[in-house]
C-alpha cells in the first residue's frame, strides 16, 4: 500500500494573520515541483481565513489546531466544524498534548470532535503520545494504546482509513530532543496494528501515521524512511519557510 506522505506545519500560538499570509506566498514558492508530498499548514484561527484566500486552488492544505463539537451554540470562545469547512480547512489538528496538559483535552473529547468533523468533512489529524514519565515507566505501549482506542472509539473503519494519527511523544516535544527513528517507527508500527485490530486491515493499511516531536531538515529522512511513518508534524521547524521546505523536500 502506496500512502502519500503528508507533512503539516503546526504553528501553534505564533503568527499574526500578515505574517502568516506572507509565510504561505513564500512557502508556494519555495515548495513549488515537490508534487509526491502533501502540504499542510495549521495558523492560529485568526490568520485561517486570509491564509484560506492565498492558498485557494493551491496544493497547500489548510487545518485548524482545534475546534468545539457542536456545530453553533452558547459556547463562548469556541469554534465550530461547520465554520472550519466553510472558511477551506481541510484538516483538523485533535488532542494535542499541548491541549490535554492546558486546556483539558481528554480522549472522550477528542473523540467527540473526531466525530463531529467527520460529520462536515474534515479530516482530523488525531495526536497520541506518551510523558517521558510514562515512557521511563515502560507504559508507553500502554498509554497510546488507551488514547488511541479512546480517540477513535466507534469510527466507521472507512472514516479511519482516511484519518492522520499523529505519533508525538511529549518529551521529544519542543525540547529538541527527537525519537530515534526505530522508537518512533516501533510505535507507529504498533498503532498501525492496534487499527488493523479495531478496524480491519484496509483500515491499517491506509490510515497515515505522522511522527511528531523537534522535527527538522536534519532529521527528517530516516525517520521518513521507517515503514510506518507516513510523515510528520511539525511545530517549531514550520515556523520558518526555510526550514519547513527543508523537511518538505527531504521528504518528496
Ligand atoms: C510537537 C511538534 C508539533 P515541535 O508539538 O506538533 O512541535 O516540532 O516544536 O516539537
Amino acid at each position: 500500500m502506496v500512502r502519500q506522505p503528508i507533512i503539516a506545519g503546526n504553528w501553534k500560538m505564533y503568527k499574526t494573520p500578515s505574517e502568516a499570509v506572507e509565510f504561505v506566498r513564500r512557502l508556494q514558492e519555495a515548495s513549488a515541483g515537490v508534487d509526491n508530498v502533501e502540504i499542510v499548514v495549521a495558523p492560529p484561527f485568526p490568520a485561517l481565513v486570509p491564509v484560506a484566500g492565498v492558498l485557494a486552488g493551491s496544493f497547500i492544505g489548510l487545518a485548524a489546531q482545534n475546534m468545539f463539537w457542536e456545530a453553533e451554540g452558547a459556547f463562548t470562545g469556541e469554534v465550530s466544524p461547520v465554520m472550519l469547512a466553510e472558511i477551506g480547512c481541510r484538516y483538523v489538528i485533535l488532542g494535542h498534548s499541548e491541549r490535554r496538559q492546558y486546556f483539558g483535552e481528554t480522549d472522550a473529547n477528542v473523540n467527540r470532535k473526531a466525530w463531529a468533523a467527520l460529520d462536515r468533512g474534515l479530516v482530523p489529524i488525531v495526536c497520541v503520545g506518551e510523558s517521558l514519565d510514562e515512557r521511563e515507566a515502560g507504559r508507553t505501549e500502554k498509554v497510546v494504546t488507551a488514547q488511541i482506542q479512546g480517540c477513535l472509539a466507534g469510527l466507521p473503519a472507512d472514516a479511519v482509513a482516511g484519518l492522520v494519527i499523529a505519533y508525538e511523544p511529549v518529551w521529544a516535544i519542543g525540547t529538541g530532543r527527537t525519537a530515534s527513528p526505530a522508537d518512533a517507527q516501533e510505535v507507529s508500527a504498533r498503532i498501525r496494528a492496534l487499527v488493523a485490530e479495531l478496524f480491519g486491515r484496509e483500515a491499517a493499511d491506509r490510515v497515515r501515521i505522522q511522527y511528531g516531536g523537534s522535527v527538522k531538515p536534519e532529521n527528517t529522512r530516516a525517520l521518513i524512511s521507517q515503514p510506518d511513518i507516513d510523515g510528520a508534524l511539525v511545530g517549531g521547524a514550520s515556523l520558518k519557510v526555510e526550514s519547513f521546505a527543508g523537511i518538505i523536500r527531504e521528504t518528496g
